[in-house]
């Protein structure tokens, strides 16, 4: 491939010398500056398709295939450092690693791109120009990063001319590795991979593994250093989707949402309501850059252009939007299987095929005891293809009515609750347990304290996140968002989900809808305010009294339980977590006490 833009059209000095550096660490065969056009990406796909990187798959015309190699699968969490001159400023969440052990292991990179070629990728995360826009540029030896950049941000010239002769960016070294790949799959060995985030010197550098967020910089790596500047200002940098709903009179509300990996997202982005006149319209699935405008607005954007999203379990029932979204145009498949009659499947899909070659290229059928795809197997599509993407996509971003936290719990967190108030939701959010999910290495199915879905993301002291949360809250005063927490996953005695969820989870929209407004009142808990049944619109669904009060009482028993583990939580976040979050927690000790009991209602459904 010629590359469309030459080394002395480059007029930025930061990127010149960061290209060197590169170059002399890596040492390619050559190098490639992408401009993001579509002839670019048909020539990286074409590329990938010869080398049998990208396996074409017959029934979707322009979508492909890609299989990683088996240890490179997840985002790998125990490799990735935040790297600072003091430990403290890390905090107790994150890995750290001083500037000299950063140093150190960045010389791994050393002569790994020989025979290869560098690509060069310039993005934006968020509108390309806007002053809320993150600016980066990636070295990489992936061709599979080049494509997934195209979809999932925006790439090329135009960026180039935003940056001009001084402009900053977020230096992004990437570099696949070897020593541990496939033949179409190069990664290192899972001891010898890092990603390292230099928060001050404002630089990335991620090696030996090609996979979702460790690879592509503007996501997650660019999200810890986004979080962490963001520190003292106006602004956040979330893990969250970004939702816009009209109710059936009408009215828009904008809704937030920070979820753990694998909880709910996408799903809930693009959810089909099941009630009938409510409209949800998708703005953004993962990640949500906000500030507090001149009128002391709270206001959201989404930094991304595309979906990387998780592939088991999406079928016509479950995110028909998301199924419309891949069959809209070009998607890339990451560690499906592929069925003998040309398409892709994975576990939860609608068309079983009798026999497929599995994620992993071996034969499958039903009976197999192996998957069929990878449990964190992924597409990747723009979200231009969204039949639900809400229409104008705004410089200034959506006014936010509300942010909601969520997880993954078998019980003691109900259906759904709301906060007191701004410091109550933030402690709420500060609190989020969950059970793990395949979407990093590790065992899935345990639980974990995953503060603002963000412990993976914060790049810095996770107390000093806490007191940036309050000190928003404190600015937008009045005008601060509702602030409500959900639960999709409670089981019932036999371990089934005791709630139907997917479309039918605009009821509790529709319920955050009408507390925002102030319409109804609601049954104060010590887990916050909970719905009376009046106001919940159950109609149609045939829930039993026992899945009733697991969805909707303060289970005061297992909330007493679990408070020596939120005790052990908020103290393993270190000494920096502000003194509000230690009262929120003492009124909840103090709330859940037994002799308080008569006092608290926990339960409006009787
Ligand atoms: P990341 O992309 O990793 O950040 O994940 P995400 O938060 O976007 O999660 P996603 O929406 O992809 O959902 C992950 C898994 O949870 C999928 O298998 C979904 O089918 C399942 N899921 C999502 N929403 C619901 C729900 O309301 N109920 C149930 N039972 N499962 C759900
Ligand atoms: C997540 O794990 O939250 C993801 C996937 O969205 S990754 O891009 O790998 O971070
Ligand atoms: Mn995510």
């Amino acid at each position: 491939m010629q590359s469309p833009i030459k080394l002395q059209d480059i007029k930025n000095k930061k990127l010149l010398s960061f290209i060197k550096e590169t170059e002399q660490l890596c040492n390619p065969k050559d190098i490639y500056i992408c401009d993001g056009s579509p002839e670019e990406y048909a020539a990286i796909m074409a590329l990938m398709v010869e080398q049998r990187i990208a396996i074409p798959i017959p029934n979707r015309p322009g979508s492909y295939l890609f299989r990683t190699a088996p240890s490179d699968t997840a985002r790998a969490a125990e490799y990735t450092y935040i790297c600072t001159e003091k430990k403290e400023d890390a905090g107790p969440t994150n890995l750290h690693k001083s500037l000299e052990e950063m140093r150190e292991m960045i010389k791994r990179y050393k002569d790994c791109m020989q025979s290869k070629t560098m690509y060069v990728i310039p993005f934006s995360m968020g509108p390309t120009g806007s002053q809320f826009s993150k600016i980066g540029v990636q070295t990489t030896d992936s061709p599979y990063v080049v494509a997934h950049m195209h979809e999932m941000t925006r790439t090329g010239s135009k960026v180039l001319d935003v940056l001009g002769e001084h402009g900053d960016f977020t230096k992004c070294m990437h570099a696949c590795g070897y020593g541990d790949g496939t033949e179409t799959w190069p990664c290192d060995t899972k001891d010898r991979r890092f990603i390292c985030h230099d928060i001050e010197g404002n630089n990335i550098y991620s090696y030996g593994t090609g996979y979702g967020g460790n690879a592509l910089l503007g996501k997650k790596c660019m999200l810890r250093i986004a979080s962490a500047q963001a520190q003292g200002t106006d602004r956040m940098a979330e893990h969250m989707f970004i939702i816009r709903v009209t109710s059936p009179e009408n009215k828009q509300y904008h809704l937030v949402g920070a979820f753990p990996s694998a909880c709910g997202k996408t799903n809930m982005a693009m959810m089909e309501p099941t009630l009938p006149g409510w409209k949800v319209e998708c703005l953004g699935d993962d990640i949500a850059y906000l500030y507090i405008d001149e009128k002391r607005r709270l206001r959201a954007f989404n930094p991304e252009t595309g979906f990387f999203a998780v592939a088991p379990g999406t079928s016509m029932t479950t995110n028909p939007n998301m199924m419309k979204t891949i069959e809209n145009g070009r998607t890339l498949y990451t560690n499906c299987a592929l069925t003998d009659d040309g398409d892709v499947y994975w576990e939860g899909n609608d068309k079983k095929p009798k026999h497929a070659k599995n994620w992993k290229n071996n034969d499958w059928t039903p009976d197999s005891t192996e998957l069929a795809a990878h449990a964190n197997a992924r597409f990747t599509t723009s979200i231009t293809n969204c039949p639900v993407l809400a229409p104008e996509d705004s410089l200034e971003g959506v006014i936010v009515n509300a942010i909601i936290f969520g997880g993954r719990r078998s019980d003691t967190t109900p259906l759904v609750g709301q906060s007191r108030d701004w410091n109550h939701g933030v402690y709420l959010g500060a609190t989020i347990c969950s059970e793990t999910t395949a979407a990093t290495d590790g065992t899935p199915g345990e639980l974990k304290y995953d503060p603002m879905a963000m412990r993976d993301f914060c790049g810095y002291n996770f107390g000093d996140y806490l007191q940036h949360h309050l000190d928003i809250g404190a600015k937008l005063g009045d005008n601060a968002p509702s602030i409500f927490y959900v639960n999709w996953f409670n089981k019932d005695e036999t371990g089934n989900y005791a709630w139907p969820g997917f479309g039918d989870n605009i009821r509790v929209v529709e319920w955050m809808c009408k507390r925002i407004d102030n319409k109804i009142s609601a049954i104060e808990t010590p887990l916050g305010y909970l719905p009376y049944k009046e106001d919940f619109n159950l109609d149609g669904l045939n829930l039993s009294e026992k899945e009733l009060e697991i969805l909707f009482s303060c289970n005061s028993e297992l909330k007493r339980e679990e408070l020596s583990k939120i005790q052990k939580h908020l103290a393993e976040l270190g000494d920096r977590v502000p003194e509000e979050i230690w009262e929120e927690f003492s009124r909840l000790q103090k709330d859940l006490n037994p002799s308080n009991n008569a006092a608290v209602p926990r339960y409006a459904f009787n």
